[in-house]
């Protein structure tokens, strides 16, 4: 229970950061980044499109974006891999 805890924190973190990343130059700019993020968490990971992200899409959601940020393939984040989450979440707060 403690790791998908864990694992639904960073879950947010790469949520952002892939929000962001797959976001570039698109109408969707002109939303605030919280209705950006809940809006491409819905298209990205709301597999059944009821409008809700259930705990099963949330956490296969989560596993594809870790498996896109685990560039090496080991099954662990090292801190340099981290590090693509870090540089897009202050790009976020920079403008
Ligand atoms: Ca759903
Ligand atoms: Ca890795």
């Amino acid at each position: 229970m403690r790791i998908q805890r864990k694992a639904i924190l960073l879950a947010a973190a790469v949520i952002a950061a892939g929000a962001l990343a797959a976001c570039a130059e698109t109408k969707e700019q002109r939303l605030s980044m919280g209705e950006l993020s809940a809006q491409r968490m819905l298209d990205l990971a709301d597999v059944n499109k009821d409008g809700n992200v259930s705990k099963e899409e949330f956490l296969k959601f989560m596993g594809e974006e870790f498996d896109r940020l685990d560039r090496n393939k080991d099954q662990r984040l090292s801190r340099e891999e981290l590090q693509r989450l870090n540089e897009s979440l202050s790009g976020m707060t920079g403008g």
